[in-house]
């Protein structure tokens, strides 16, 4: 079983993968299920159906091993299914850094998008492989697979940040992205 190290951490290389999008050495893997993601489709029905029955996983995170912790710069690479439910493209669940700081994702395959929302407006990137988008401290944000292949990208944060997913539970992202026929489109939040 993989682990993040203990401070104080070495200088250290990391080996990227592109083809295979794996970091070696590598730290812990998340995997969000559809179960994972209670409360944030916006057809709750949908959700629930897909969560009882087949529950597929929506989001990897696989870390490299520098942990979240102040000071500290951890990495993670991010891969999203291509998929919908009732036409909101899948996505990550999305959060704010309660200690506000800012972030950048760098889209390695697939195509996707980056929604920001900073309580009032929201922000959309197009990302596609080489495209850095950068978050800034106090905007939430939440990616999503606009394609029809697995999106992924890397992320590089402040390990003091922190993640507040109540937040966006509270507050919405401002926007929802579906898939249509001419290829996505942006909603308001709630309707
Ligand atoms: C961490 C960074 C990413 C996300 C990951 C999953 O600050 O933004 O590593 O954690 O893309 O998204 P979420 O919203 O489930 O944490
Ligand atoms: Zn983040």
């Amino acid at each position: 079983m993989t682990a993040f190290h203990t401070p104080p951490i070495s200088p250290m290389a990391i080996a990227f993968d592109a083809e295979r999008l794996t970091l070696s050495p590598e730290g812990p893997t998340l995997t969000r299920r559809m179960s994972d993601l209670e409360g944030l489709f916006r057809d709750s029905d949908a959700w629930a159906a897909e969560s009882a029955g087949e529950n597929p996983v929506v989001y990897t995170v696989t870390s490299s091993p520098v942990p979240e912790i102040d000071r500290e710069l951890p990495q993670s690479i991010t891969t999203i299914m291509p998929g919908d439910t009732s036409g909101e493209l899948w996505m990550t669940k999305g959060h704010q850094h309660p200690n506000h700081q800012g972030e950048i994702y760098l889209a390695l395959q697939g195509t996707g998008g980056l929604l920001m929302f900073d309580g009032e407006r929201t922000e959309w990137i197009d990302m596609q492989p080489g495209t850095i988008g950068y978050i800034p401290p106090g905007w939430a944000h939440r990616s999503v697979n606009t394609g029809d292949e697995p999106y992924s990208f890397l992320a590089v944060y402040p390990g003091g940040a922190g993640h507040d997913y109540g937040w966006v539970l509270e507050h919405g992202m401002g926007s929802r992205a579906y898939r249509t026929a001419g290829g996505v489109e942006l909603r308001p939040y709630s309707e």
